[in-house]
């Protein structure tokens, strides 16, 4: 997509970019106010957008584990996933059967090519689809959707003798409907050019009053830019149950715009076209768009990152890494390692790149070598354990070793191989201590640095 290619290239220059942050970040929004103003997305927004954008790159820490440059790039997905109607996929499953879709726009948006993609798409969800072609006014209409209709094995209904759209549409859906139709279809004249939406929404009224559709959908042609928001706002407004179709997506530069302009309206898009072949229809998610103009692959294993992140018990990790710097070890500590561990699986890589907390992970380390039924076993051993045994290990014999087996449900093996683990783990701390130097260092990085560690929330977007 050009224009919003741009970003990428942004992207690109910033991951390059060496120097100062602020410097960074301020050449960064630049270039990204540049890309977005070039898709034609309007410069309000455009500045607002940014401004955020560089508030946060500048305020907030990015959690541990990832660099200040990955964190822009998070920020930046986040804001034009917002710019691009957030969270929300469209539910493009008919509510009901039959179910009647009109399609309105004007003159040249792609609303016949669209009625086509409509029809394929459908059909490949194992619908039984029925267009029909209600342009009485376009010389050839008839022909074009009847010749879309067999390339995707549609229903059909048309008259090309006829001059009576509201008729035509008024018998095809009923026709169609008998035949056997789940959807209809409905593919309208586009007589109206730019700028006489008035007419084409009083037009669209008198249609479907007669033909009483279950849902409207208005085409644009992407290249209209931020100007679809004037048409997008009208429509909203004069049809609660219309969406949106945003077309030609891939023919132009301002296909960010007129996307971000149309989301600003409220009003729901559905789906985009990307091409002129049939199968050049997609749902549109704001998500998937925003990641694939950044570049997926990428994209997404930042998300994965930083999502992984968020969801780690930090306060606990803290908790637990102090104390064992402190050297008190006890079960309970091990307990929540072995919590930990068994969320995370093979992600201690990012516990590593937390200050202070490597130490943490080279006993998790050895643990992470056990495998995880052993770590369901010490878990049930550690359960079954008194609050007197938790807190001071070195008083567990042979016979409250046994005690705790039969409890958990475990041979007195996986205790005593827990009580080992107990025992090495001492015994590293203990060494660690020995070298005061690296602790003090240690529990100087903590003291500065974990307490601002503020992982935000992402599992609720
Ligand atoms: N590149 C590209 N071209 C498209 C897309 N959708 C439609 N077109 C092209 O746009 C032109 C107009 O498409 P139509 O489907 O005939 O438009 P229409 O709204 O039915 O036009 P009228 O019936 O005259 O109002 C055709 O050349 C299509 O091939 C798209 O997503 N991408
Ligand atoms: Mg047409």
């Amino acid at each position: 997509m050009p224009g919003l290619d741009d970003i990428r290239k942004a992207i690109k220059r910033l991951i390059g970019a060496t120097g100062p942050y602020e410097q960074i970040v301020k050449e960064y929004i630049r270039d990204l106010q540049r890309a977005l103003i070039s898709a034609d997305v309007n410069v309000r927004i455009v500045f607002q957008l940014t401004k955020r954008i560089r508030e946060k790159a500048l305020k907030e820490e990015p959690p541990p584990g990832i660099s200040k440059k990955d964190w822009l790039i998070k920020i930046t997905y986040d804001e034009l996933v917002s710019l691009f109607g957030g969270d929300k996929t469209p539910n493009v499953k008919p509510s009901k059967k039959p179910y009647v879709i009109m399609l309105v726009g004007v003159q040249g948006s792609g609303k016949t090519t669209t009625a086509g993609k409509l029809a394929y798409y459908y059909a490949s969800q194992g619908y039984r689809v029925g267009l029909v072609a209600a342009d009485t006014y376009r010389p050839g209409a008839y022909d074009q959707l009847k010749q879309l209709a067999e390339k995707t094995k549609a229903l059909f209904y048309g008259d090309p003798k006829s001059k009576d759209p509201i008729e035509i549409a008024k018998k095809g859906v009923k026709e169609l409907i008998e035949k056997g139709a789940d959807i209809v279809i409905v593919d309208t004249a586009g007589r109206h050019g730019y700028g006489e939406e008035e007419a084409l929404l009083k037009e669209m009224k008198k249609i479907a009053e007669a033909i009483n559709p279950d849902e409207v959908m208005l085409v644009i042609d992407a290249s209209m830019g931020q100007k679809a928001y004037d048409l997008a706002k009208r429509f909203h407004e004069a049809t609660p149950i219309g969406s949106i179709i945003v077309t030609k997506m891939d023919g132009t530069a301002k296909g960010g715009g007129a996307l971000s302009a149309v989301v600003a309206t409220g009003a729901t898009i559905k789906f985009v076209g990307v091409g002129e072949d049939i199968t050049e229809l997609e749902v549109f998610n704001p998500k998937r768009f925003v990641a694939r103009i950044l570049g997926l692959g990428d994209i997404e294993s930042l998300l994965e990152r930083v999502e992984r992140l968020a969801s780690l018990d930090v306060e606990g990790l803290q908790k637990a890494a102090q104390e064992l710097l402190e050297g008190r070890v006890s079960f309970r500590i091990i307990y929540r390692q072995l919590m930990t561990l068994r969320k995370l699986g093979p992600f201690k890589k990012i516990l590593q790149m937390i200050p202070g907390f490597s130490i943490f992970v080279d006993s998790i380390d050895s643990v992470a070598k056990t495998g995880e039924e052993k770590i369901e076993k010490w878990l049930a051993a550690i359960n079954s354990m008194t609050y007197e045994e938790l807190d001071n290990p070195n008083i567990i014999d042979k016979s409250r070793m046994k005690r705790i087996a039969i409890g958990a449900g475990v041979d007195i093996q996986d205790v005593k191989e827990l009580i080992n683990y107990y025992k090495s783990l001492d015994r590293m701390i203990k060494q660690l201590k020995k070298r005061k130097d690296i602790l003090e260092k240690l529990i100087s990085k903590y003291g500065k640095i974990l307490p601002r560690i503020q992982i935000p929330d992402f599992s609720s977007k």
